[in-house]
């Protein structure tokens, strides 16, 4: 099982959520990932997410080594290969890792709070935009879980984590729970645990192993020991 966060994303530019330039317009992420900030300010949540979008759909922001070496463990290792990522862009998918779970939401879908319909292939949402299926206007957000959101499919990651012989988490600081607490949970049920990051996360501890580097750099070599290519 392998847990990523935006440092995986970091070498493709775009930007994580706790570095020191990871702030939005001066906001941090908790001011705009909230359904109460939704709720306060739709056209700053709204515009937020249409940018990052904008930014996602752009030529420079491509997959980089580290989504490609997942894709190959997936299609090389001897065992079943998962990913959860708390990330909500598509770089996984576009280097072709398949066992994917978004545990956060999808930046290019949007949801209909009305009928809960899910919409792939957004590009810019507003307020003013109808749902496809119940035709109501006003009703889209942004397919993303906020603070105080359920994440999704947390029945299966939790079966995930119960069973998983090895948990690898990449560029993830652990300050965001419950994913933060997805090392200890394996380890209590048995697994290996290694952690991949530029520095140590806050939950260092939760860790048998850990390796420091930018992930373009080590998670391909990590692969390369799992794979038997080295
Ligand atoms: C590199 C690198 C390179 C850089 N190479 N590495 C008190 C205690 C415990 C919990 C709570 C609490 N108070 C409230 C809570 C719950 C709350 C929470 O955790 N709050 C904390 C702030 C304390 N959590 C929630 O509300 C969650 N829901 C929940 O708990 O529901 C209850 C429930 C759960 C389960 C079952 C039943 C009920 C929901 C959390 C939603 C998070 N949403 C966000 C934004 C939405 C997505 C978006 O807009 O993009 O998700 S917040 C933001 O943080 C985003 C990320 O996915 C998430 C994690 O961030 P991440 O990925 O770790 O990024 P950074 O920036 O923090 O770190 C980057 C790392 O990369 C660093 O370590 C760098 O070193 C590294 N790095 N360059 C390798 N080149």
């Amino acid at each position: 099982m392998v847990l990523t966060g935006a440092g995986i994303s970091a070498e493709s530019g775009i930007r994580t959520f706790r570095g020191s330039d990871g702030l939005w317009e001066e906001h941090r992420i908790e001011e705009v990932a909230t359904p109460q900030a939704f709720a306060r300010h739709p056209a700053l949540v709204y515009r937020f997410y249409n940018e990052r979008r904008q930014q996602l759909l752009s030529d420079t922001v491509q997959p980089n080594a580290a989504h490609h070496a997942l894709a190959r463990l997936e299609r090389e290792y001897k065992g079943t290969v998962n990913i959860v990522t708390q990330n909500v862009d598509n770089l996984h998918e576009r280097a072709g890792s398949h066992k994917l779970i978004h545990m956060h939401g999808e930046l290019l879908k949007s949801r209909c709070v009305s009928c809960g319909d899910v919409a792939a292939g957004v590009v810019t949402l507003d307020q003013h935009d109808q749902c496809r299926v119940c035709n109501h206007r006003g009703v889209l957000r942004p397919h993303i879980v906020w603070f105080g959101e359920v994440p999704f499919q947390m029945e299966e990651i939790a079966e995930l984590l119960a069973h998983c012989t090895l948990f690898i988490s990449i560029g993830t600081s652990g300050n965001v729970y419950p994913a933060a607490g997805f090392a200890k949970i394996a380890a209590e049920s048995g697994a290996r645990t290694l952690e991949l990051n530029l520095e140590a996360s806050s939950t260092p501890g939760n860790f048998d192993e850990a390796r420091y580097g930018p992930a373009g750099t080590i998670v391909p070599l990590v692969v390369d020991e799992l794979t038997g290519s080295s």
